[in-house]
């Protein structure tokens, strides 16, 4: 049984989870490292595993968990989530105005807020406790989420000094950076991408499974209340403010407005800087700011008379289609994409559109010369919207997937229930090809100077085979690449040979294994410490990992399985790539917890080593003094940053101290 004081003590650390969570989700301002974090929650998932009575519902450890209900309840909402009425034109706006002025006999001002490209949601809160998470719906009848909502971390699951019952409204909606990165995973998975960050938020909102929905990264901008009690809070302005007390993720870019005149400008101001954000945005909102003249203005059955949607005319252009060619990605998919005549679309000239599969382009019924719309999903990657039909001349030319590898001439095949074609001969050197250039690039060995083009060389000299090979390199066999000197060929070979050193996240991700991101790559590397467990892990032990689907621990542990992978992995260790986590290289503990800036010169050693032991001892290191830096180490000449520090109150050490520490 847990005493009173267990039951104190997880209640202090899931407090001090909250608050860091909150540092690091919403305010994007973390005060402590990732590590620090880490370890507070593993302590207080210890303290709940060991007396499971004490776990709370509201405790951050319940964010991904729940029974996956095989349907979505229905529930009633007290006060309707209407919609609103869209305006297209300055002019529009004036006309509102004057309905506005028309209905107010005092004085009044507006709020722009961005629209935001997501799913509207309703969260109850009662008594600070995160009750119920519901989609808008139909607008009088909601969706019980609740289980998928609790995953987004900038949801608060408790909010203190909360009032006994409150509704909180905003927009549910994806990244930008997640939505390109789930659509990537989906097409080398053969499953059909999602058109925009909209339809990828819905989606992931309507998992059966809440660990789905954990893994696709939703976020959350609050804005507006529902039905509350015990809120003292008289103009949108204050509520913004009130919604940021309370720990909500508020989007900053909200403005008050004297105007209709400022209003517009305002509006204007955004159009192009929108697309610089990281979320998708589709217009702006429009409210009067006082909340006693928006009753007194009062609703239609479907929209608020007090608000307006502004929309943006979504940026598309028409471009044809010369021809649909195939490319190979890593894991051997094949890829159709459409070779467009160049057009300009939102900043960039686009030549090429992605297809992504057979079935898309059968559904959309893409043909060669055809005239087609495009635009930007996420505004980057260019999409095809659809096929202008009556533009149709009669000699486009139907599409059909090749029945062999472009690449290796080999048979492909398409496996049941996917998109996806794929080559399946292990010895393809487009594979091979694709496998070679993930290998060497930035976040997997991060091998500088081993782009596609002397991947391309080292595949023509038949210097290579597998990745393991490039640690055989010597530098005669890459100078008989063509154009290539003497030093660039030393330059490859030192590259090489720095890259063993990466580690085992980034080992792990630069094997290309299926469905195993960078990520999931660093939880395993954190979870297993190294190679020799994850390739002894089974499948029930990989997903018991927060983090880690069952789609990841299938597809980790098949490519364990497999005989060429192993002896692979065998000959990289034999060329002495590290295979253990680079974290678990502690020293000692001199450093613990610190993050450490150095200034000026030290004259023992260089600033790398220096860093590195600092890590070595448990510590971080910044390039410049920031809130959360809790050392500095100053050599001689430190200028600028050592007054700063003292500025600041941080402690200072000199080079000497700094040996002490290190016992040298
Ligand atoms: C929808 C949205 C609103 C806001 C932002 N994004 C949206 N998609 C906002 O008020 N800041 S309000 C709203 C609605 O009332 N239907």
């Amino acid at each position: 049984m847990a005493t009173e004081e267990i039951i104190q003590k997880a209640e202090a650390l899931r407090k001090e989870i909250r608050y860091h969570s909150y540092r690091y989700y919403v305010l994007d301002q973390p005060e402590i490292t990732d590590y620090e974090f880490d370890k507070l929650y593993r302590s207080l998932v210890d303290l709940e595993t060991k007396y499971p009575d004490i776990v709370t519902n509201d405790s951050p450890t319940q964010r991904v968990g729940g029974k996956a209900s095989n349907d979505f309840q229905k529930v009633k909402f007290k006060k309707p989530m209407l919609s609103l009425a869209n305006a297209f034109s300055g002019d529009e706006l004036k006309a509102f105005d004057a309905r506005i002025r028309a209905g107010l006999a005092d004085k009044y001002e507006y709020i722009t807020e961005l629209k935001i490209d997501g799913l509207s949601m309703n969260l109850i809160y009662e008594n600070g406790r995160l009750l119920q998470g519901l989609t808008r719906g139909d607008g009088r009848v909601g969706e019980d989420v609740t289980a998928n909502v609790k995953t987004i971390k900038s949801i608060p699951l408790f909010i203190e000094n909360a009032p006994p019952y409150m509704e909180v409204r905003g927009e549910v909606y994806m990244p930008r950076k997640s939505f390109i990165a789930l659509n990537e995973k989906r097409d080398e998975a053969g499953v059909m991408p999602f058109a925009n960050c909209r339809n990828a938020a819905a989606g992931s909102l309507r998992q059966l499974d809440p660990h789905v929905t954990a893994a696709r990264h939703l976020d959350f901008f609050a804005y507006a209340l529902g039905e509350a009690e015990g809120l003292d809070i008289h103009t949108q302005e204050e509520l913004l403010k009130q919604l940021q007390r309370f720990h909500f993720r508020v989007n900053p870019n909200y403005k008050k407005c004297a105007s209709i005149d400022e209003v517009i400008e305002e509006v204007g101001r955004w159009e192009d800087k929108r697309k610089s954000l990281g979320y998708d945005t589709d217009g702006m909102v429009i409210k009067v700011n006082d909340f006693e003249q928006q009753n007194k203005l009062g609703a239609t059955v479907k929209d608020p008379k007090w608000a307006m949607a502004y929309k943006y005319p979504p940026e598309e252009a028409i471009t044809q289609i010369k021809k649909i060619i195939v490319t190979m990605g890593r894991t051997g998919v094949l890829t159709p994409s459409a070779d467009v005549t160049p057009v300009p679309l939102a900043g960039t000239i686009v030549k090429r559109a992605t297809l992504h599969n057979i079935d898309f382009i059968h559904e959309k019924d893409i043909r060669e010369g055809d005239f087609v719309t495009i635009y930007k999903a996420g505004e980057i990657i260019p999409e095809i919207a659809g096929v202008l039909k009556d533009r149709r001349s009669g000699a486009e030319k139907e599409f059909e997937m090749p029945k062999t590898c472009p690449v290796c001439g080999e048979t492909v095949s398409r496996p049941e229930g996917e998109a996806a074609v794929r080559c399946t001969n292990a010895r393809c050197g487009g594979i091979l090809r694709q496998k070679l250039i993930h290998f060497a690039s930035r976040d997997a060995m991060n091998i500088d100077g081993l782009g596609p083009a002397i991947v391309d060389g080292l595949l023509a000299y038949n210097l290579i085979n597998d990745p393991a090979d490039l640690y055989d390199l010597k530098e005669d066999d890459i100078r008989q690449m063509e154009r290539m000197g003497e030093k660039s060929a030393g330059n490859i070979v030192k590259a090489i040979a720095d890259s063993k050193e990466r580690g085992l996240a980034k080992l792990l991700f630069a094997l290309g294994i299926r469905f195993l991101g960078a990520k999931g790559a660093d939880i395993l590397a954190t979870r297993f410490h190294t190679m020799e467990n994850i390739m002894m892990a089974d499948i029930q032990h990989i997903q018991s990992v927060d983090g880690m689907g069952d789609v990841i621990a299938h597809s980790v542990v098949e490519y364990f399985q497999d005989e060429k992978n192993k002896q692979m992995i065998s000959r990289l260790k034999g060329h002495g790539v590290v295979m253990h986590e680079l974290k678990e290289e502690i020293e000692g503990d001199a450093f613990l917890n610190e993050i450490v800036v150095l200034t000026g010169k030290l004259t023992s050693m260089g600033r790398h080593e220096a860093s590195e032991i600092i890590k070595k001892n448990g510590g971080t290191t910044q390039s410049s003094i920031t809130k959360t830096t809790t050392l500095v180490i100053a050599g001689e000449d430190a200028g600028s940053k050592l007054e700063k520090a003292r500025a600041k109150g941080i402690t200072v050490i000199d080079e000497a101290d700094f040996l002490k520490r290190i016992g040298r």
